[in-house]
């Protein structure tokens, strides 16, 4: 059994020890927050052109990469122009080859590994189309400009 004295060291101890290590968490934690919170913030704002979207013979392609989520998670596309998504996986064995774009009533399901095209209309300027994989956990959007 521990004296009184070595009990009140004890604790004397362990505050003075624990002071760093609370406010080291709490810098952790504005820092971690802070990252997740910009991170946040640049999907939502418009992004500079990603170079994902080519023209050739008057048809627009807009190609996105799909594994673990989709990439650009934001393209930006020409309006009033036939368009085609070109979907292309890689050893893709997770949910996001199970794509919906839910406003055009679009539902298809990727080869694991290859390219899928999927026709779009053309879309008027100022129309957002968004893709969410089959769960609802993976998204991207097509501003159409
Ligand atoms: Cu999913």
């Amino acid at each position: 059994m521990a004296s009184l004295r070595q009990v009140v060291f004890n604790q004397s101890l362990t505050s003075n020890s624990m002071k760093p290590t609370v406010l080291a968490i709490l810098i952790g934690v504005v820092a971690i927050g802070g990252t997740i919170w910009y991170s946040g913030r640049s999907t939502v704002a418009p992004v500079a052109d990603a170079g994902n979207v080519s023209v050739t013979d008057g048809k627009q392609v807009i190609e996105i990469g799909v594994k673990g989520g989709y990439s650009p998670k934001v393209s930006t596309a020409k309006a009033n122009m036939p368009t085609v998504l070109r979907m292309t996986t890689n050893g893709t064995f997770d949910c996001s080859s199970g794509v919906t774009i839910p406003s055009l009533g679009i539902r298809q399901t990727l080869p694991p590994s290859g390219n899928t095209d999927i026709e779009v209309p053309a879309q008027k300027a100022g129309t957002t189309l968004d893709g969410v994989c089959v769960m609802g956990m993976y998204n991207f959007a097509v501003n159409f400009k």
